[in-house]
């Protein structure tokens, strides 16, 4: 049973009636926060931490609603040719988010995890991100999943090498190569598929996210700059997507 959006916007309390058809895994394009600042005449840096209130909010929504897995998109392997000074801010709003909202998310059960080259990123920024993974391990509830310094193709290049590996160390047979093998030395192994995919800010593209695993995601654009996303938003998304038939490639019975 789908749970209209007027009831889901009317009663906070009545949200997990629908529980079923909710979808279970939503993944996020944090887009248009340089946008959403230049409209308002503010530095680039303001949107970023607009955009970070909004992630706040959209975590304890998606908690709220009973969401069992949120991934969101917070910085590509892509973004390092940004200019060096927005780099470094970019790198500390980890250490920021964390400094207020790690209490938050244990209060409320939310286990972090985290996707991308950890290698790659600034000592500081590798830090509070293990720390804050180390003192979430325990919680039971939401999954909040970090995709930073994250590109869908190198996540692709990176199962390929270890499954050539394992072959060639004797370990696996080609045959043996399946959707499951390949899920397996995914970042994402462990997790379902994304149910809904949302980006706002007017882009209708994956641009190098989760490319394996959209394969039968339901897809959700808005115009809407990230900063300015809210609760409303994300149950429109998700009434879009009650509102949707999944065949996965067969018919509806
Ligand atoms: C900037 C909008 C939280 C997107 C959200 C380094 C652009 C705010 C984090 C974060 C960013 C990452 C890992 C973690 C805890 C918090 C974050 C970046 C950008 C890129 F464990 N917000 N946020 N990371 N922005």
């Amino acid at each position: 049973m789908r749970i209209p959006l007027r009831a889901l916007l009317r009663k906070k309390t009545d949200i997990k009636a629908g529980e079923k058809d909710l979808p279970q895994h939503i993944a996020i394009v944090m887009d248009g926060n340089g946008r959403w600042a230049k409209k308002r005449g503010l530095p680039r840096t303001a949107g970023h931490h607009a955009g970070m209130e909004a992630l706040k909010r959209i975590v304890g929504a998606a908690g709220e609603i009973g969401i069992k897995v949120l991934t969101v998109y917070a910085f590509s392997t892509e973004n390092w040719r940004r200019p060096q000074p927005e780099v470094e801010f970019l790198m500390r709003l980890p250490n920021e988010y964390l400094k207020t909202e790690l209490a938050e998310l244990n209060k409320n059960n939310i286990k972090l995890r985290f996707m991308g080259e950890m290698e790659g990123l600034p000592v500081h920024t590798r830090q509070a991100v293990t720390q804050a993974l180390a003192e979430t391990a325990g919680n039971t509830g939401m999954i909040l999943n970090f995709a930073l310094n994250y590109g869908s193709r190198a996540e692709l290049v990176s199962a390929v090498r270890q499954i050539a590996r394992q072959a060639s160390d004797g370990l696996l047979r080609a045959e043996e190569i399946d959707d499951a093998a390949i899920e397996k030395y995914l970042y994402t192994a462990g997790l379902p598929d994304p149910d809904l995919f949302i980006r706002p800010s007017g882009e209708s593209r994956l641009s190098n996210f989760l490319l394996w695993q959209v394969a039968y995601t339901e897809l959700w654009f808005s115009d809407v700059y990230w900063p300015d996303f809210d609760k409303t938003h994300l149950l429109e998304a998700i009434d879009a997507y009650q509102n949707r038939d999944r065949r996965y490639g067969g018919i509806k019975l």
